[in-house]
């Protein structure tokens, strides 16, 4: 089989080596080629990042596109207008979830030991201990409970924090021991969150559902951590909501525009923190494998994990 890699943010020779490593321990025939260098080859599964669309449109004989991600905001309206039939598959954690969980412990730690306040006393070189809010009442809301979500909640749960979380379905993912509300109830899930921790997919249905009434219902001095998509949370509600004194502060890794203008606003507040769509990257080993393992499955005849549905957009 002819597997094709799109993928601009790595040299195709990584994903080259780990895919025929782990196709020669599954025992698969697989020939990698590197789409950019051969556009016009034509190929069974692609492997893809931010493909271009002509490319895409091009490949005639798809069985599966791997996206080399877990979100398929980017990727999934060209599925939609050229491979209609051809399912979409992300990346499940692959590495992901442990760095998730690092990025959002240490946002949560950030906020729950007042940091921002003390960067403002020491920027008046003010000596004054703070009062610490009891651990028991500092419930962290995680708004998505997927790979990564249920990842972060893991790793706060170890850290002794209350957690509550909020799904489309409100089903409690295998594991989850603590209140999961559904989306028709976000108000009442986000009224108890000292820290709204985000990690949601970017859909139809969650762009601009963080909007200014929705944030407002955030108790007084809870602080955002969005590492889902910048287009779910409209970031001048948050910004003006921060500047009100309602909102604490946010950590932000993800943007509506990536990257995020020089002139925007949140690169000079001194209550938000900037990064650059970095809490959990693609890591070529476990993502190779994963891939490799999901193509194994397909040729078996079974359906692997991951594949996107199309009508819920993740
Ligand atoms: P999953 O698909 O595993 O989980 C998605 C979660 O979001 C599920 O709990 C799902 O609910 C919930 N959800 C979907 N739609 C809604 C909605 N309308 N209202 C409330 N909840 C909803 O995704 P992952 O955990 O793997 O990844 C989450 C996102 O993180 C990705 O889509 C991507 O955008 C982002 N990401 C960011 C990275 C970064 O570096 N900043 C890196 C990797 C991913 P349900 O359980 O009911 O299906
Ligand atoms: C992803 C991302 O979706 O890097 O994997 O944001």
């Amino acid at each position: 089989m002819r597997l094709a890699v799109w993928d601009e943010d790595q040299p195709f020779r990584r994903w080259r080596d780990a895919l025929a490593q782990h196709a020669a321990e599954l025992r698969l025939s697989v020939q990698v080629v590197d789409a950019a260098a051969e556009p016009d080859a034509q190929a069974d599964f692609a492997l893809v990042w931010k493909p271009p669309q002509e490319w895409l449109a091009g490949q005639q004989q798809l069985r599966a596109v791997f996206n080399l991600g877990a979100g398929v905001d980017a990727l999934l309206p060209l599925m939609r207008s050229h491979l209609p039939e051809v399912p979409l598959i992300r990346l499940q954690d692959a590495g992901m979830g442990r760095q998730m969980a690092d990025y959002v412990a240490e946002a949560v730690l950030h906020a729950y030991r007042r940091m921002d306040d003390y960067a403002a006393l020491q920027s008046r070189a003010t000596w004054e201990p703070l009062v610490l809010a009891p651990r028991g009442s500092f419930h962290v809301g995680l708004l998505g409970l997927g790979q990564l979500g249920m990842a972060a909640a893991r790793r706060l749960q170890a850290m002794e924090f209350p957690l509550r979380g909020c799904t489309r379905s409100g089903v409690a993912p295998a594991g989850c021991d603590f209140p999961v509300y559904s989306t028709d109830r976000l108000y009442e899930f986000l009224a108890a969150c000292r820290v709204l921790v985000v990690l949601l997919p970017l859909t139809e249905a969650t762009h601009g559902l963080l909007d200014y009434a929705a944030l407002g219902q955030l108790p007084r001095g809870a602080y955002v951590v969005n590492a889902g998509r910048g287009a779910v949370l409209r970031a001048g509600d948050l910004l003006d909501l921060v500047e009100q004194g309602h909102l604490g502060g946010a950590t932000l890794d993800v943007f509506d525009t990536e990257p995020l203008p020089p002139e925007d606003g949140l690169w000079r507040h001194p209550r938000v923190r900037v990064t650059p769509h970095v809490a959990a990257q693609t890591l070529v080993g476990p993502s190779a494998a994963q891939v490799m393992r999901k193509i194994a499955a397909l040729e078996r005849g079974e359906t692997p994990g991951g594949v996107v549905d199309p009508w819920l957009g993740y």
